[in-house]
């Protein structure tokens, strides 16, 4: 029985063309900042999402965490959604590490945030018992709200109205390449009003490993510094860089057939009685949904991953699901028919 993978985008293999070009990868030491591999990727980078600089980092989390280092200070405030990946799945490393108050703002299921909502948040810095609030973290697309993407203009919106009050605005862009195939724009006019941008080349992207934080030159040069600190400092990492060179040359446009199938298995799942899903909430290659009220979703994830099928947690009553590279229009109908004999059973 073939094992249908659902669990993330994260689990795609290199392709072919990678494997080749990391076997024979110009490299050099990259603390040194001599690996042609990474300054060319870096620089590749930060021209698809119109920054000055890019830096290399062994993943998002860690691409995160050091634009949080490097935009504020210990005692500051950022505002984050309730949903957001820092803040669930990033063991609270801003918290611990950057020694930041995470105070969250309510996502909406759209995965936007509120702008009225968000501009009360911001704490007067002239009160002596508030910590200041520097610094907004918007997610595109966002993870927990089922792929959803920001548009250019809200993500400006919630810019514009930050920087008026000195903030500065970080986009945890991880998929942020799947939100311009899906609104049909580049990249870089969904990044073009934040101060900082991360994304993984290591998702749909299909790179083995790898992100890129961009932003500005001085401040990619303090997030370098932060990188050194983490033990983020890779030496011939362009073995790694050369697929992410691929990733962003040639796997871009191909992330809208993970488009199709999430819809494919998305409408397929509304079919099956008593599962509910919300096709018209898939914008690009995460699908939630329910089981049947009989079956917890734990208990429901298990019993598919026993026929072959894995899906992930994302907690409650919901089921994840994300489709990539590795699985094609048959291996959704084989999913269909997989959940349906689970359903018949239940
Ligand atoms: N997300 C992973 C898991 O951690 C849940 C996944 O399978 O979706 N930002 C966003 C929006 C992400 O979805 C992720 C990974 C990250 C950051 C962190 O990237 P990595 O895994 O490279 O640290």
């Amino acid at each position: 029985m073939k094992t249908i993978d659902l669990r993330s985008d994260t689990i795609t293999h290199p392709t072919e063309e990678m494997r080749q070009a990391m076997g024979t990868a110009a490299v050099g030491d990259d603390v040194f900042g001599e690996d042609p591999s990474i300054n060319r990727l870096e620089g590749l980078a930060a021209r698809m999402l119109g920054k000055e600089a890019a830096l290399f980092t062994p993943s998002g989390t860690m691409s995160n965490l050091v634009a949080v280092l490097a935009h504020t200070r210990p005692g500051n405030e950022i505002l984050i959604g309730s949903e957001a990946h820092m803040l669930w799945n990033e063991v609270g490393g801003a918290s611990a590490l950057g020694g930041v108050v995470m105070r969250t703002v309510p996502n909406g299921e759209d995965g936007l945030i509120d702008l009225d909502v968000m501009e009360a948040a911001i704490r007067p810095h002239n009160n002596l018992h508030y910590p200041p609030t520097t610094m907004l973290c918007l997610e595109n697309t966002h993870n927990r709200c089922g792929g959803a993407v920001l548009t250019p203009e809200y993500t400006s919106g919630m810019a514009t109205v930050a920087h008026q009050h000195g903030m500065t605005v970080h986009l945890d862009g991880a998929r942020i390449f799947n939100a311009a195939v899906a609104l049909g724009v580049p990249a870089a006019e969904l990044s073009q009003d934040a101060d900082s941008v991360c994304f993984c080349v290591s998702k749909g992207l299909s790179a083995p490993v790898g992100s890129l934080l961009c932003g500005r030159m001085e401040f990619v040069e303090k997030a370098r510094k932060w990188r050194k600190m983490l033990g983020g400092g890779m030496r011939q990492a362009g073995v790694i860089a050369a697929a992410g060179i691929i990733a962003l040359d040639n796997m871009v446009a191909r992330l809208a057939e993970d488009h199709t199938t999430a819809q494919r298995l998305a409408h397929g799942l509304i079919r099956i009685p008593a599962f509910t899903s919300w096709p018209e909430r898939v914008q690009t290659n995460i699908i939630m949904f329910e089981p049947p009220a009989l079956s917890t979703a734990p208990d429901f994830i298990r019993a598919m991953a026993s026929r072959g099928v894995r899906f992930s947690y994302p907690g409650g009553r919901r089921v994840r699901a994300v489709t990539h590279r590795m699985v094609g229009d048959e291996d959704i109908d084989e999913t269909l028919n997989r959940i349906e004999a689970q359903a018949a059973s239940i």
